[in-house]
């Protein structure tokens, strides 16, 4: 008698609209007559309303027996703008696999195309194996998109998304099922945390600089109807600040 062994795999996202995406071209692709995937959350996303509606549940990967399940449990756990950190023994133990909204090694971390605009790095999406540090590991594809004088962080962002879609779309198969190693970064590259970020959204209005750093800096913190540069005026009252480029 033959044993079929059903490969299964653990998208992790906090993410929609990839979430929504990936379900579809799941169905649409035939992957699942040799994969099953779950789906989750992390339990530490305060608005998870619409992912549950979606057929969501949290997972908390700060639990060590939930750990001890997923190595047990899954070929291959894939994070999909997963908000929570996976703990070393998870990425030492199972295929993990990370699709991150920046084109590593270059501005590893929180919100990459902002910082791209400031710093010119390039920006994209990196599809990488997990290892102990954040965004770090071996690349498996990765794509760059076009950054353009007059595009916000929310314009970038935008490309950002729609190029995950393609490469998720076009390598599903090799996601699940696949077991490339793919190839070491060019180097370390740089990383930006929330701390970072915070920063720059605290204009300080006397600030030195040429006015294409002081538009690039408004570029980089223009997201939609997101509030994230602001200054302090003399009444104490905070006063938020975007810019509009047209072109
Ligand atoms: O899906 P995502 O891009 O972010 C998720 C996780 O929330 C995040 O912790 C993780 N690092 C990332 C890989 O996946 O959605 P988001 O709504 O958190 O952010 C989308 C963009 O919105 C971000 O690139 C920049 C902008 N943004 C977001 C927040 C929360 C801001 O400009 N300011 C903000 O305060």
């Amino acid at each position: 008698m033959v044993t079929l062994i059903m490969n299964r795999a653990l998208v992790i996202s906090d993410n929609l609209e990839l979430t929504s995406y990936l379900k579809h071209c799941a169905e649409e692709s035939g992957v699942l007559n040799n994969c099953h995937i779950d789906y989750n959350y992390s339990f530490i996303n305060k608005s998870p309303e619409k992912l549950i509606e979606l057929g969501l549940s949290p997972i908390n990967l700060k639990e060590s027996h939930i750990i001890d399940e997923l190595i047990k449990k899954y070929t291959v756990i894939i994070s999909l703008h997963c908000k929570q950190i996976f703990p070393t023994r998870l990425v030492e133990s199972v295929r993990c696999i990370n699709i991150h909204p920046g084109f590593n090694p270059y501005n590893r971390g929180w919100f990459p195309q902002v910082f791209s605009i400031i710093n010119g790095k390039p920006v994209g999406v990196t599809i990488h194996l997990m290892d102990t540090e954040i965004d770090h590991g071996n690349i498996i594809y990765q794509e760059k998109v076009p950054v353009f004088s007059y595009d916000t962080s929310e314009t970038i962002y935008l490309r950002v998304l729609s190029t995950e879609k393609k490469l998720l779309k076009t390598h599903i198969h090799e996601l699940l099922l696949g077991e490339s190693s793919g190839f070491s970064p060019i180097s370390e590259g740089n990383y930006n945390s929330i701390s970072d970020f915070n920063k720059l959204c605290e204009l300080d209005l006397n600030d030195q600089g040429t006015l294409r750093d002081h538009i690039n800096l408004l570029r980089a913190l223009t997201h939609g109807e997101i509030r994230n540069a602001y200054f302090i005026d003399e009444q104490g009252s905070k006063v938020f600040v975007k810019i509009r480029l047209e072109s």
